[in-house]
């Protein structure tokens, strides 16, 4: 790839020489997932999945979208990992699609891992740090038709399935991650049904929640066990919720956003509870916990993984809930999500001061969908070089603040398939031509790269 001498590195992306960006150590990488990227959905052994099942339903996505071809990243993984070597960044993080490593009996699927393998393999020969995802909600349709993750069951089967594939891997993974945002995977997928597979109760929600974290807990110990050197971790989604409201209720409304977005994750995995206030919020949705579940839940981390992307506007519904009311005049992406960099740095302070226990934080997703076009060859992405500037900016207040943080992943590598809303968003540095798959870096991309490489050669 050949930097366009024109960009400064002034011009756009200039963190402050005392921030910790440019700290050797400080990780710096991009991020997909399986399904959003790599297409070949019914290749070499690939069984369905409820994403397959809930992107052909018609009317779950924008233009009906789905994930058949997706980036066709599965045949094209050797150019995209030479675009990632390109970047200079130092970590790629992926997940590995549970339908296309497992068969419907348990066993693994040679010719799936095989994908994998390689793919490791050609990152480490590359010098990235490679991060797994194990699980980024593409379950095994056979598993959903069996109840899915609102059945205990299937919590035992992900520990099956961590078990495999880590003994499959062991060595090439430099951190795994069990789960991604298991708060979209319940709340989406089983309560609001804006997610595969679909369903639409809270009390579904809870319980797949419950199943989720013990799923969690369960495949920490394998690949502990596994793959010793490896990090072990889980990437959860956080929210910020704030209130126009004035009176108490409206404050309690925003807690209440905040509680049931955040601490509904972490207080099982660093307090070994849910918060109780979750109960009067959703009466009758309390999970069937057994005895001894919560300490598997609590098992130790190495790392966690956070994934930020807006701000939340609520006030109190009149009951003992919230309802959103979206703020006129700010700063919003294509997805109409509001741009609120300090709530990122607020999250973060807040976590370090309620969790004394909170193991070292990577943030493994930040970025911004904006309607890039490709003009003479290049994408202006001026706006996602100002998110991620102000982003970045907010982690390094965190660090100053006294927050554990050692990485930042931008989401994403390339643009990609955004679940319910199809191929209309665009997250990625590099831009997708989803008619020919020819990528283009965007000048975000072309800046990463050059504040990397002057990074590495300052501090060589
Ligand atoms: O694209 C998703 C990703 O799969 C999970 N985190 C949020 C991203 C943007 O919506």
């Amino acid at each position: 790839m050949v930097l366009d001498a024109s960009v400064t590195l002034e011009e756009s992306f200039s963190p402050p020489a005392d921030s910790v960006l440019w700290r050797p150590e400080f990780l710096l990488g991009a991020a997909t997932a399986a399904y959003q990227i790599e297409g070949a959905i019914a290749e070499d052994g690939r069984i369905p999945s409820i994403w397959d099942t809930f992107s052909a339903t018609p009317g779950k996505t924008l233009a009906g979208d789905t994930g058949d071809i997706a980036c066709d990243h599965y045949h094209r993984w050797q150019s995209d990992v030479e675009l990632l070597a390109d970047l200079n960044v130092g970590a790629y993080r992926l997940s590995i699609s549970w339908p296309r490593v497992m068969t419907r009996d348990g066993q693994p699927n040679q010719k799936g891992i095989a994908f994998y393998r390689n793919l490791l393999t050609a990152l480490r020969a590359k010098g990235l740090k490679t991060w797994v995802t194990l699980y980024h909600w593409d379950l095994p349709q056979h598993l959903e038709d069996k109840g899915g993750w609102v059945d205990r069951d299937t919590a035992y089967r992900f520990a099956e399935y961590a078990d495999m594939i880590s003994r499959e891997l062991a060595g090439l993974v430099d951190a795994w991650a069990t789960l991604n945002e298991p708060w979209c995977s319940a709340m989406h997928g089983y309560g609001t049904g804006h997610h595969a597979p679909g369903k639409t109760d809270v009390v579904f929600a809870t319980q797949a929640m419950h199943h989720l974290l013990l799923g969690h807990g369960l495949a920490v110990a394998q690949l502990r066990a596994n793959d010793p050197a490896a990090q072990v971790g889980i990437v959860a989604n956080v929210g910020r919720g704030t209130t126009t409201g004035s009176g108490a209720a409206d404050q309690r409304a925003a807690w209440l956003f905040e509680l049931q977005h955040n601490n509904w994750i972490l207080d099982p995995l660093l307090k070994k509870s849910y918060p109780s206030a979750l109960w009067a919020l959703w009466p009758g949705a309390e999970p069937m916990v057994l005895d001894g579940d919560m300490d598997i839940i609590g098992a130790p981390l190495d790392f966690l993984g956070i994934n930020y992307y807006f701000r939340t506007n609520v006030v109190s519904d009149g009951k003992n809930g919230y309802t959103e009311v979206d703020l006129e005049g700010v700063e919003r992406t294509q997805m109409g999500w509001e741009v609120h960099p300090d709530g990122l740095r607020h999250l973060l302070v807040g976590f370090h001061r309620d969790y004394p226990n909170l193991p070292p934080i990577y943030i493994t997703e930040n970025g911004m969908a904006s309607d890039d076009k490709v003009v003479d060859g290049e994408v202006d992405d001026r706006s996602r070089i100002s998110f991620l500037n102000r982003h970045l900016a907010a982690v390094d207040q965190a660090v100053k603040a006294g927050v554990d943080i050692r990485g930042y992943f931008i989401w994403s590598l390339m643009d990609n398939f955004e679940w319910a809303f199809g191929y209309e968003r665009r997250f990625g540095i590099i831009h997708v031509d989803y008619a020919t798959q020819q990528r283009t870096l965007k000048r975000s991309a072309k800046l990463v790269a050059q504040f990397l490489a002057q990074r590495a050669a300052t501090t060589a």
